[in-house]
């Protein structure tokens, strides 16, 4: 049994601790790693006394906190951290798997230099000299040859920060995050035009107080941000209801009120037609919209044609259930909370579908009110900047009027193309930072030529996925519990706080922290005034300094909460929104001006040929995109990815449950095997499958062809007109039995031993 405390007991044991430490004089960060320990309250790991090191998760992106458990020098687990505003001591199977990361035989642990061709893995050991040299040379030669912006980036997560100030400062804008373009980006910009502001990460929503939860696609449960989770279930043992809009019988949509099957790629519709029915029927929150809203009157003309009748014969849903549901919304309004959804790039009309969800919200009167969507607290934090980085709102410059109102670096599409045929502009050598393009970006084969062509691809990663075969250049890094990353603000919490990451245990081999790598490489490309920080101690009170704290008081608990704002917006003063007319735009002038619909309206998607399923893809609790596949318990627990199909089509198909079956493009490549999941929980027309299995590469032992890849399918993209983001469940694909032997052994909650008596 592990031993517990209770938060009170934490944070006295933590800041006793502190206070001894300040009293000793003791400079905590810079003797580093054994007095931060130290320092921490001791714990238990199963019979063993630890010490436990406070820091944050990057299994995902919620950064819940955990406490890394060290004994004698070696890291023995991780348990959540209490002193966490958001996570408050929980995490999931993930977080508490990912410290096996630290151990993984396949982890990168030396530079590494080609010596094979692109795309075979093949290389020799390098010193990080020579390895940042080659990469410094090629750099310069491409900057010199064809400009700054022909060398790009592709970064993500929390250890990106130093080098995209990097890239800025040598003069790229070209770089391209999976979390705008794969992700929320329609969400990001279709807020933006209308509230000012972002809903935020974590998502600003108001599960505490909320009497309605819409959840449109959103599957809480199998998609897993522990502290949402928690709040989600805690609102539905409270009374809130609940509505589920999804083709498959999501784990959510097991605990709906309403459950509504909808035809995939029809969301926009249902949204106009709620929209219809709250504004006819004066569901609507009329005070809120006369005071805070713009354009009302031109939306109550855009949609008087929706009606429920023309919704139902799109969506395939009923006409009662549609009036039914909005009504549900009308009566607890303004206590609505629909959820934006997170990975919102769908169908290619995705910047309008969030305006849609965005303006249903308005129109309840849920923004900036107690149940619905509450404002971010501001956090002033530093930057190491570099003194020459070009300016952040510097776009990769876009041919005339494509992709308007893109507002987070450059499309995927638009890299890969620049890469491969120098159009708009050229692009001739690549990064990835923290990112699988291979898994990550639609069309991988075009992202291998691309690949295939560049005269400089360098990957910084923590283990050998697929850009890694495509590498020239390889950089280890040291993983999240073994390194120091800038301070993380949260505004987007109620209670908002900083939170540290700080190394646990020492890093294998020769993997170096992010600080160190783009400090080593700025010195090299000739800018060494770049990330302007002497050290990484310097670098925390650099990040701090606006908030007048210093890093010690982040060190016992790894969290410093800070004074929290107003969540809601405040009753009887005016309020300005931060749009041009500060007010919430229901009509939005800035995107009719640029070219874009100013009111969202509904388009055809194409559906299945005869023969075809459309391929929907999404989150299964134990994985993380396909970063964790290789992690020995998370392997054990799920060792692949199903397949979800209607049981009568897979009658049709001579299908049965568990059966090995495989995904067929329309190009005729077949996918891993994989097991088949039937059952009467998804539609006839779709078929479903978590994303991140199936790796290609050879040199990740137990992720390696285990599963299907999702992305492999995804060759036909509808990218979105407005801000180029990549529509990805505009592709079909075609199932068959499979004859290829299983290579995956059966998931651990059908090996474990029935208990005797048990299921009597
Ligand atoms: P991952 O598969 O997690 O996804 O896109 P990615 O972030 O690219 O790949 C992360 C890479 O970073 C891996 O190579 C991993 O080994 C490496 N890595 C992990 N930790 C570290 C670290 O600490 N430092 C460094 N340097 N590297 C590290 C995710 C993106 O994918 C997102 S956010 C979404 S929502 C989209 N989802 C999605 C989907 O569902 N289906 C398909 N087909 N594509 C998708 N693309 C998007
Ligand atoms: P979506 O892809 O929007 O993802 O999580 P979400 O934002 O919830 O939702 C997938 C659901 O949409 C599925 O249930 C699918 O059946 C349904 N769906 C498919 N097509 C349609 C349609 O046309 N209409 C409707 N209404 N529904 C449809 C993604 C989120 O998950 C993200 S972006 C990240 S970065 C995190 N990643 C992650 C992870 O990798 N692993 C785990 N365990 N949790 C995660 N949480 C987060």
């Amino acid at each position: 049994m592990s031993q517990r405390i209770n938060r009170r007991e934490f944070f006295r044991r933590s800041s006793r601790a502190a206070a001894a430490a300040t009293a000793a004089g003791a400079t905590l960060l810079s003797s580093g790693l054994a007095e931060a320990s130290t320092d921490f309250g001791l714990g238990r790991h199963g019979s063993q006394r630890v010490e436990e090191v406070p820091s944050f998760c990057e299994m995902c992106f919620w950064k819940c906190g955990i406490l890394g458990q060290v004994r004698d020098g070696r890291l023995v687990g991780v348990r959540g951290n209490p002193a966490h505003p958001m996570s408050q001591g929980h995490l999931c199977a993930r977080g508490n798997s990912g410290f096996l990361l630290h151990s993984d035989p396949d982890r990168l642990v030396h530079p590494m230099i080609r010596t094979g061709e692109r795309g075979e893995g093949k290389f020799r050991r390098a010193s990080w000299e020579e390895a940042l040299d080659l990469i410094a040379t090629r750099m310069l030669a491409i900057r010199e040859r064809h400009g700054a912006s022909a060398m790009a980036l592709a970064p993500h997560g929390t250890s990106s920060f130093f080098i995209r100030s990097l890239f800025r400062n040598f003069g790229s804008d070209s770089y391209s995050v999976p979390s705008y373009g794969q992700c929320r980006g329609p969400r990001i910009t279709a807020f933006h035009h209308t509230f000012g502001a972002d809903i935020g990460s974590p998502e600003r929503l108001d599960f505490e107080r909320t009497e309605l939860i819409v959840l449109i696609g959103s599957h809480i449960g199998e998609n897993v941000h522990t502290s949402q989770v928690h709040q989600f279930a805690d609102a539905i043992d409270r009374g809130a209801r609940l509505i589920v809009v999804d083709p498959r019988f999501s784990v959510a949509a097991s605990k709906a009120h309403e459950y509504l099957p909808i035809k995939p790629s029809t969301d926009m519709a249902l949204l106009l037609a709620w929209l219809h029915l709250v504004l006819a029927e004066d569901g609507y929150d009329r005070d809120y919209v006369e005071r805070y809203t713009t354009g009302v009157d031109e939306l109550r003309r855009q949609v008087a044609d929706c009606t429920p009748e023309w919704a139902a014969a799109i969506t395939e849903l009923p006409v009662e259930q549609i009036v039914h549901t909005a009504r549900m919304m009308s009566a607890a309004r303004p206590a609505v909370l629909i959820h934006p959804g997170r990975h919102t790039t769908w169908y290619g009309d995705d910047m309008q579908r969030e305006r849609a969800l965005a303006l249903l919200a308005a129109v309840l009167g849920s923004w900036g009110r107690p149940g619905g969507m509450f404002l971010p607290s501001p956090i002033p934090l530093g930057r190491p900047r570099c003194p020459g980085e070009i300016a952040q709102d510097q776009q990769f410059h876009m041919p005339q009027g494509m992709y308007p109102v893109v507002e987070e670096g450059v499309p995927s599409e638009v890299l890969v193309e620049a890469m491969i045929s120098g159009k708009p502009r050229p692009v001739k050598g690549l990064m990835t930072y923290g990112q699988n393009v291979i898994a990550s970006w639609p069309r991988p084969e075009r992202t291998k030529e691309a690949l295939r062509q560049a005269e400089l691809v360098a990957v910084v990663d923590v283990l050998p996925t697929e850009p890694t075969l495509w590498a020239d250049v390889v950089l280890p890094e040291a993983a999240y519990v073994e390194r120091y990353d800038a301070p993380v603000a949260v505004r987007d919490s109620k209670q908002p706080f900083v939170m540290l990451r700080r190394p646990i245990v020492e890093p294998p081999g020769e993997a170096w922290g992010p600080f160190a790598i783009a400090r080593e490489l700025a010195h090299r490309l000739g800018e060494p005034s770049c990330l302007p920080c002497e050290d990484e101690q310097a670098m925390l009170r650099h990040v701090l300094a606006p908030l007048a704290i210093e890093p010690e008081q982040l060190l016992p608990t790894g969290i410093y909460e800070l004074a929290a704002g107003n969540p809601y917006l405040p009753a009887g003063a005016d309020y300005r929104f931060n749009t041009p007319s500060g007010k919430i735009e229901i009509f939005s002038e800035p995107l009719e001006q640029r070219g874009v619909a100013p009111l969202p309206g509904y388009s055809v998607h194409p559906g299945p040929p005869p023969g075809f399923f459309r391929l929907l893809y999404g989150r299964t609790p134990v994985h993380s995109f396909a970063r964790s596949q290789n992690n020995p318990l998370l392997d054990e627990i799920q060792p692949v990815n199903q397949l979800w199909i209607n049981d009568a089509k897979a009658e049709e198909l001579g299908i049965a449950d568990g059966d090995p079956v495989e995904l067929v493009g329309a190009d005729g490549v077949a996918s891993n095997p994989l097991p088949a999941k039937v059952t009467p929980g998804i539609r006839e027309d779709c078929v479903f499958t978590p994303h991140g299995f199936g790796s290609e590469s050879p040199l990740l032992h137990r992720a390696y062809r285990r599963g299907a890849d999702d992305n492999r399918f995804i060759t036909n993209p509808a990218t979105d007109p407005d801000i180029g983001s990549s529509a990805m469940r505009a592709n079909f694909v075609a199932v068959r039995r499979s004859d290829a032997r299983p290579n995956w052994k059966p998931p651990l909650a059908s090996r474990r031993p029935r208990r005797k008596g048990a299921g009597r």
